[in-house]
């Protein structure tokens, strides 16, 4: 067991910086601060909460470290429970560095990732949805990413997936009562009434649940892959979207090999654009193995932005592009408007398309409307956020657990039903999660987190 021993951490990255954080936690807090740390004023006892002045000494040689402040928090009110220390040093490699040593020194030990936060969650300040809502909120690169993370950090979601809890936990302690004591009378209606209220949970659930895999995508970067002919303009495009010069473009044909992707925020979602080969180009070995990537990105896609050439009439490859991506969700655009049409447009049969050129970044702003309106229908501030697989899958068993009730008659069978049900909404939460799961996740984070 680590959970008595006194950890240290950095909690900012080394490098060259104005400040840097370091983060002691547990018993021996106290103690080692007084030993390693040299106040400005003198202190029966440090403040809580409280910023105080002072200094960093390597106590053995009196030498002094580095100028400081530091704040600290008694148990339990702190961020991991525990007593708790956090000195602000000056940053860069060095110092900081020097901190960590004299602290282990005194008796301090390196914490491991995530060790923090595994205290805080251990002590009962947060469930395991709060835990690891802080990856994705410190990673975050979107207002919409950061809103779902901070949505969990807050609690919103777990209090949603208790409140299941709760209605599980009185469903089963009626059915219980249902088995062991109603007589037929009461057992008539009492049957009703839980099939109805089970019917309910299990609607709320699934609207939850419906949501859970876009909530995913946006979590991960929507992929967005351009395709179509060699030369019709998907690397012009993917610059303009990206607005910037990314990918080569050229005259000749067959100019992109690999995929490259490229990451933009359009209104806080997060889009990963895709700039592919063309899909005809197939005469030397590097070419096949272009359009076989080509193709795989066009299975993986969320959406794939099928671009064709205006300028001329539609080859075969236009015709298998088609053909290809019809079960995927597409939006058609015909780029370069510029030039004499030459593409006939019962082509698409009807497809809505958007005419753009992708050179003069004529359409730009209207494609970039439409993906935003594409993910709309995925996409509510107000939705109920759970976008990490293991949350997802969680959440999948219990709602799977709960519709197996409304298709059993024996009760003894639903109340294992529910059983199970509770028991995975419990694991979503960290109640039950095992250590070997815990271990796992909190591995994931940073030291000092
Ligand atoms: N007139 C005109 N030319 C365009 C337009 N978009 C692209 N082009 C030209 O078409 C040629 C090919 O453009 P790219 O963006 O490299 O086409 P690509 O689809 O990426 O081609 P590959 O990488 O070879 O598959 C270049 O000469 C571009 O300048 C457009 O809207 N109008
Ligand atoms: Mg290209």
């Amino acid at each position: 067991m680590t959970e008595n021993k006194t950890i240290y951490g950095l909690a900012t990255p080394l490098g060259r910086s104005a400040m840097a954080v370091i983060r002691v936690s547990g018993p021996l807090t106290i103690s080692i601060l007084k030993k390693i740390f040299r106040p400005k004023k003198e202190y029966q006892k440090f403040p809580a909460r409280k910023i105080i002045k002072g200094e960093i000494i390597d106590w053995e040689n009196n030498k002094i470290i580095d100028e400081v402040t530091v704040a600290v928090y008694y148990s339990p009110n702190s961020y991991t429970g525990e007593d708790m220390a956090e000195i602000f040093s000056h940053g860069g490699f060095y110092l900081p560095q020097r901190i960590c040593e004299i602290l282990k020194k005194a008796g301090a030990i390196l914490a491991e990732p995530g060790e923090f936060t595994k205290r805080r969650f251990l002590n009962g300040k947060i469930d395991l949805v709060q835990a690891e809502a802080l990856l994705p909120l410190i990673s975050a690169q979107t207002e919409k990413q950061a809103k779902m993370a901070l949505a969990q950090l807050r609690g919103e979601v777990s209090l949603i997936i208790k409140n299941f809890g709760e209605e599980l936990k009185e469903l089963l302690a009626q059915t219980e009562y249902l088995i062991e004591f109603a007589d037929e009378e009461e057992a008539k209606e009492l049957e009703k009434n839980i099939k109805k209220r089970i019917a309910s949970l299990n609607e709320k659930m699934e609207k939850i649940f419906k949501r859970t895999h876009f909530q995913k995508k946006i979590f991960q970067g929507i992929k967005v892959v351009l395709a179509g002919r060699a030369n019709v303009g998907k690397s012009s495009l993917f610059n303009q979207l990206l607005g910037r010069e990314r990918a080569i473009v050229t005259e000749i044909p067959g100019t992109t090999r690999d995929v490259i992707e490229a990451m933009i925020d359009i209104d806080g979602f997060p889009f990963i654009f895709c700039d592919t080969a063309g899909i005809d180009f197939n005469i030397s070995l590097i070419d096949e193995l272009s359009v076989k990537k080509t193709k795989e990105y066009l299975e993986m896609g969320d959406l794939i932005l099928l671009i064709f050439d205006i300028s001329e009439p539609p080859q075969e490859a236009d015709y298998d592009l088609l053909r290809m991506t019809k079960e995927k969700d597409r939006i058609i655009i015909l780029n370069k408007k510029d030039l004499p049409h030459k593409f006939p447009l019962d082509f698409l049969s009807s497809e809505p398309y958007l005419l753009i050129s992708a050179k003069y970044g004529d359409g730009i702003e209207e494609i970039k409307k439409r993906l935003k309106k594409y993910l709309q229908n995925f996409y509510s501030d107000s939705d109920t956020f759970l976008f990490l697989p293991r949350q997802i899958e969680c959440l999948e068993k219990a709602l799977a657990a709960c519709k197996n009730c409304l298709n059993l008659s024996y009760w003894e069978s639903i109340a294992e039903e529910l059983k199970e049900a509770l028991f995975n909404l419990r694991e979503l939460l960290g109640e039950t999660t095992s250590e070997e799961i815990l271990d796992k996740i909190f591995s994931q984070f940073c030291i000092g987190k």
